[in-house]
């Protein structure tokens, strides 16, 4: 989960089943101390069910960037996505809204199993992984230092911290 600037609340939910993998956004507007859906206080802004963009199948990790984009990890894909509503009709569920933020590469640099995500100040992004076959999980911490929007190269990931 996580808080943006506007106090707006997002929970992903990884999907199980017949229940789509989706992102609910969430505030209190009337300050009634409760986030009621049936007052508009609770939206799913991007859910597999229903959009026309990317799919992300296994939703878990979501940090929202300095800018105000809101970035997702996927644990299928072990890819990240940049979420935005660059159609401004209130959510981030259409083509073109989604488009990658890190790209795991078996060339390159594989973030499996990436279980949550946050921002360090300064704009590196750190993931939390989580090894299901292995007593050993670690910490990794993405920078884009060639400025060009990813953070796939190999030199642009490090491990910050490891169990082992
Ligand atoms: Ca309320
Ligand atoms: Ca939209
Ligand atoms: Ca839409
Ligand atoms: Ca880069």
């Amino acid at each position: 989960m996580a808080f943006d600037n506007e106090g707006y609340l997002f929970i992903s939910d990884a999907g199980a089943g017949a229940s789509p993998s989706h992102i609910t956004r969430m505030r209190d507007n009337d300050a009634d101390g409760y986030c009621s859906a049936a007052a508009g206080e609770v939206n799913v802004i991007y859910s597999t069910a229903t959009t026309t963009g990317s799919t992300l199948t296994d939703i878990t990790g979501l940090a929202i960037r300095e800018d105000g984009f809101l970035i997702a990890s996927d644990v299928n894909s072990n890819n990240m996505h940049r979420l935005s509503d660059s159609g401004i009709d209130g959510d981030a569920n259409d083509a073109g809204e989604q488009p990658f933020f890190f790209i795991s590469d078996s060339t390159g640099v594989i973030l499996g199993d990436s279980e949550s995500i946050a921002f360090a100040p300064g704009g590196a992004v750190v993931v939390m992984y989580v090894n299901p076959s292995s007593p050993t999980d670690s910490i990794f911490r993405l920078r884009d230092n060639n400025g060009n929007g990813f953070m796939s190269n190999p030199a642009e990931v490090n491990t910050f911290w490891g169990s082992a």
